[in-house]
């Protein structure tokens, strides 16, 4: 396993979550060829968004289902600040992943984490687990738990 999907196995285990880790013949990069590789709807895959906060430059991770879009406006008033898109090289250096396999665990630097609320309406989710063919199956709750993340509602 690379050292970015060991980082999610390592963060995980760190506040007592157990996850089984897959790496899928096929690329699980978005969430619908993440959704077509693990045999779920789009909406049970975990989307790892990381905007940067246009205030004081901090990088902050939404957790959102695959089948919804984030309301700007709404996670802006959560955080505190406005939120733009961050740069995938900035993204890269601070959570330790590349675009497509960023996880909602293991950042080499925190980050402070939101998760829609919608996604507690499912049994379990799948998230990507530090590399573009790499997902987890697990319970939301649990996720929520593992992320240390502040559920709202982002979409
Ligand atoms: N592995 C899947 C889920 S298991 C995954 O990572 N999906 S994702 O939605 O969290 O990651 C892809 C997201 O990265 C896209 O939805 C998009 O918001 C973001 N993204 C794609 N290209 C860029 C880019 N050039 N700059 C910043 N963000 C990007």
């Amino acid at each position: 396993m690379s050292k970015s999907v060991n980082r999610v196995k390592a963060a995980a285990e760190a506040t007592g979550l157990s996850v089984e880790i897959l790496r899928m013949p096929d690329s699980t990069r978005t969430a619908a060829e993440a959704a077509a590789a693990c045999g779920c709807t789009v909406a049970q895959i975990v989307k790892s968004l990381i905007f940067k906060g246009g205030e004081t430059g901090a990088l902050k991770l939404l957790l959102v289902s695959g089948a919804n879009q984030v309301d700007l406006e709404k996670a802006a008033a959560l955080v505190g600040e406005p939120l733009e898109r961050a740069d995938p090289n900035e993204v890269r250096s601070v959570t330790g992943f590349a675009i497509g396999g960023v996880s909602p665990l293991g950042h080499i630097t925190p980050v402070a984490t939101w998760m829609d609320e919608s996604l507690l309406n499912f049994e379990t989710v799948w998230a990507a687990a530090g590399a573009p063919n790499a997902v987890f199956e697990v319970k939301p709750d649990a996720l929520k738990k593992a992320a240390g993340a502040t559920v709202a509602a982002l979409s």
